[in-house]
């Protein structure tokens, strides 16, 4: 296995795609999505356009859809809710698809939705994701950040270094045959230098800074735990994800 991450879409390859594509939006997007699918939800279909997003819902009954639309941190005017994990509750999901456009994350997803695997990823959920890469061994992995309008997040990059550095904990293979890229063993530092204290982290990060004037306290704790939900957003269709079968709620 060769592991490689990408900061943003934007710096990601465009003339191949990998065997095993994970899609990260830590700040929010891929937390708002792994957090719908273990509460229940019966899948996440992401969508660039808003537009596009009420056209093709809009043939969904309204009792089983949620519309999800975030600009700028906030939620867009005529959604049921913007993206903030936090209002994914059970009984709020249950049975229902989630159709979300986000600024960044959702754009990450569609931009590696050609690969033969493809995964959301956040802290809460990076076992579910780690215990499925290392089951099916394949051959490169993609782990690629969502950033913000085509520049760095420290968060995502974290969560990349989460993901390798559990995958080469796990594996016996040295860190020179793991990566693929400088990039994923600047990861794997970076989240080693705070895996203790990622709360502080997406306190020093611009879209952590973003969402706390925007009030997003609890949100940015919520997306700070590791681990938290046992479930794998995985593809079925392009830009449809369900949960897969690792099972639902920790
Ligand atoms: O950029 C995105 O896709 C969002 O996750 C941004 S926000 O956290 O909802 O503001």
């Amino acid at each position: 296995m060769k592991l490689f991450v990408y900061h943003t879409p934007e710096l990601t390859p465009t003339d191949k795609m990998p065997d095993c594509a994970i899609a990260v939006d830590v700040l929010r997007a891929t937390t708002t999505m792994a957090t719908v699918l273990a509460a229940g939800g019966e899948a996440v279909q992401v969508f660039s356009d808003l537009d596009q997003l009420m056209q093709v819902s809009e043939s969904w009954p309204p009792e089983r859809r949620l519309r999800a639309g975030e600009r700028g941190g906030g939620k867009v005017a005529g959604f049921d809710m913007g993206n903030s994990p936090l209002d994914c509750t059970p009984e709020r999901v249950q049975g229902r698809r989630l159709f979300i456009s986000t600024t960044n994350g959702t754009r990450s997803i569609q931009r590696v939705q050609d690969a033969a695997i493809v995964l959301a990823a956040a802290f809460i959920n990076r076992k579910a994701v780690v215990d499925y890469v290392l089951s099916q061994q394949p051959e490169i992995v993609w782990i690629v950040g969502s950033g913000w309008e085509g520049s760095y997040s420290l968060e995502d990059t974290a969560c990349a270094g989460a993901i390798t550095h559990s995958i080469l904990q796990q594996s016996n293979s040295p860190l020179d045959q793991l990566a693929g890229n400088d990039e994923t063993i600047a990861a794997i530092a970076l989240y080693s230098q705070w895996q203790d204290k990622l709360l502080e982290l997406f306190h020093h990060a611009s879209h952590g800074k973003r969402l706390l004037r925007l009030d997003c306290h609890e949100d940015l704790k919520y997306c700070s735990q590791t681990d938290i939900v046992d479930v794998l957003p995985i593809q079925r269709e392009p830009g449809v994800l369900i949960a897969g079968e690792q099972g639902r709620i920790n």
